[in-house]
């Protein structure tokens, strides 16, 4: 514990003292990595006693993106969460936004830091942040994300800072905080290699607006993954033979290109395949989110670098990144959601985005969010910043979800996220369907044909085949039978 820091040091309950009903609160946290705990924890104790006194606590919570139990859940638990953005995945969270109890809007996470700045998510009354170390200049050091935590930082009206003694103060380096000017004087960004750098190591921020620090000792709150099984490990060769393929015909440079990878189990599968794929050259990662699988690629030497804005490991992996900190900071930097998932670098780059669709309709188009159209599930995230911009854009998902009795492949999306315009792959454990250069018909012929599940191809087909007429053909009366099916009888198959 560094004694000579002139901020008041201060127990996670006097922090939560500091913020008040109604404030707007900027939290570090990019998925549970970096997230702050102890004082959204306190916040929550404090929002409960509120209430029991009859007096109301509900905060606006904005963070990078997801964050873990101590955050969201237990905001979410004490009902103090009047407004939330750009992106959750919290159970009990969820819950309360698809009741009505807390207002959720879904972002593009590249577009949250440039909001924030412009004005257009109200004022930040405080930032709550985790952080490695800090000087008595206000140099912070973050710890296992940026995410967004520079902005809030800078433009809060308020800093707590939790300094997380889990984490060494050799972090620092680690980091590439830069923060671009807003319009009209934004120039562009001087990113022209995955591990290239172009900013600051630390968030410098102006010492007086540190409030107070409250020293803690945590773990991040990331979960394990359930392990790859049939399913998701023959999306992944599907998506890493597709990905040879493009090499072979040179429609890939064979020095090959970086690639954005999302979150989950079918990410974890599609990346350990990409580096046992005899044909893949060692490759660059230039995506959001580091995870497990992405230490033991570099690990075995299948993938030199990877840029993100978290490292989203499982703890026994982060020990392992700890206990050799000076060659995992050659191999990765850790930059701020804008510029991590920023679509002038995805375009300059050429990122080959590889993310997962809850659903996809037969003409390309894809949900990314919604069940059966109207129950939120976590949001877009980064999956548009890269789509729209990507080198090539693919999407995978299983051909069949919840036991077979839905179709990830349907007529029309009950909601839409990524349109037919920058959506180019389809992959499902059933096949690839390669979507660039064909009309809605042929898309349509090709997705069920390679991507749908055996027992919806006849119904999928049906509609292909009976629905006449027009550019894309859509029968507005039947496009969500298969989904009405489900509501009502709990299977889109036909009985
Ligand atoms: O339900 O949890 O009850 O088992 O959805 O599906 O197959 O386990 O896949 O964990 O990768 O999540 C799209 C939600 C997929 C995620 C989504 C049910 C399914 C299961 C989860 P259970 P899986 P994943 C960069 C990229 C948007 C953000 C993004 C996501 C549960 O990947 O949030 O792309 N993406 N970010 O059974 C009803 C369907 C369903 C369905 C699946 N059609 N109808 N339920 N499920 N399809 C990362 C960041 O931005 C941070």
């Amino acid at each position: 514990m560094n004694r000579q820091l002139p901020f008041p040091i201060l127990t996670a309950e006097e922090a939560a003292i500091l913020i008040h009903d109604g404030q707007t609160i900027g939290f570090s946290g990019f998925t549970p990595a970096g997230a702050a705990k102890a004082i959204p924890r306190a916040l929550g104790e404090r929002a409960k006693a509120e209430h029991a006194a009859g007096r109301p606590f509900k905060l606006g919570v904005i963070t990078g993106a997801s964050t873990g139990k101590s955050l969201d859940g237990a905001l979410a638990e004490a009902d103090a969460v009047a407004w939330r953005t750009p992106y959750q995945s919290d159970a009990l969270l969820r819950k309360n936004i698809n009741a009505g109890k807390t207002n959720f809007f879904d972002m593009h996470l590249s577009v949250l830091q440039q909001w924030v700045r412009y004005g257009f998510l109200g004022k930040v009354h405080a930032a709550v942040v985790e952080a490695a170390d800090v000087t008595p200049e206000g140099e912070i050091t973050l710890t296992t994300s940026v995410g967004a935590a520079n902005t809030f930082l800078l433009h809060a009206d308020k800093i707590l800072l939790e300094i997380n003694q889990h984490h060494p103060s050799e972090l620092y380096g680690f980091h590439d905080i830069f923060e671009p000017e807003d319009p009209p004087a934004r120039r562009e960004i001087p990113l022209y290699s995955c591990r290239q750098r172009c900013g600051d190591s630390v968030v410098r921020v102006d010492p007086k607006k540190i409030v107070g620090i409250v020293y803690t000792n945590e773990e991040d709150e990331v979960g394990g993954f359930k392990e790859p099984d049939a399913i998701t490990n023959k999306i992944g060769q599907n998506v890493a033979d597709f990905l040879a393929g493009e090499l072979r015909s040179g429609r890939i440079p064979n020095t090959f290109l970086p690639i954005q990878s999302g979150v989950g189990n079918i990410a974890n599968a599609v990346l350990g395949a990409m580096g046992a794929h005899p044909e893949i050259p060692c490759f660059e990662m230039y995506s959001e989110v580091i995870q497990d699988s992405v230490i033991s690629l570099m690990e075995s030497g299948s993938l030199s670098f990877a840029s993100g804005t978290s490292i989203t490991v499982t703890p026994s992996v982060l020990q392992r990144i700890y206990q050799d900190l000076d060659f995992f900071r050659r191999r990765m930097v850790l930059r701020p959601q804008e510029i991590s998932n920023n679509p002038e670098v995805v375009r300059r780059l050429g990122i080959v985005s590889i993310n997962t669709a809850i659903e996809v309709d037969i003409f390309g188009n894809v949900n990314s969010t919604h069940i059966m159209g109207n129950n939120m599930m976590n949001g877009i995230g980064g999956s548009g910043d890269f789509t729209r911009n990507a080198y090539i854009s693919i999407f995978t998902c299983p051909s069949a979800a919840k036991g077979g009795k839905i179709s990830p492949i349907v007529p029309l999306c009950s909601h839409l996220d990524h349109s037919e315009h920058s959506v180019q792959v389809i992959v499902t454990e059933q096949g690839v369907a390669d979507l660039r250069g064909k009309h809605p018909l042929e898309r349509a012929r090709e997705i069920v044909k390679h991507c749908a599940h055996p027992n919806y191809r006849d119904e999928l087909n049906g509609y292909v085949h009976d629905v006449i007429g027009g550019h894309t053909p859509q029968s507005l009366n039947h496009a969500f039978t298969m989904h009405q099916r489900f509501l009502e009888t709990g299977s889109m198959l036909q009985s």
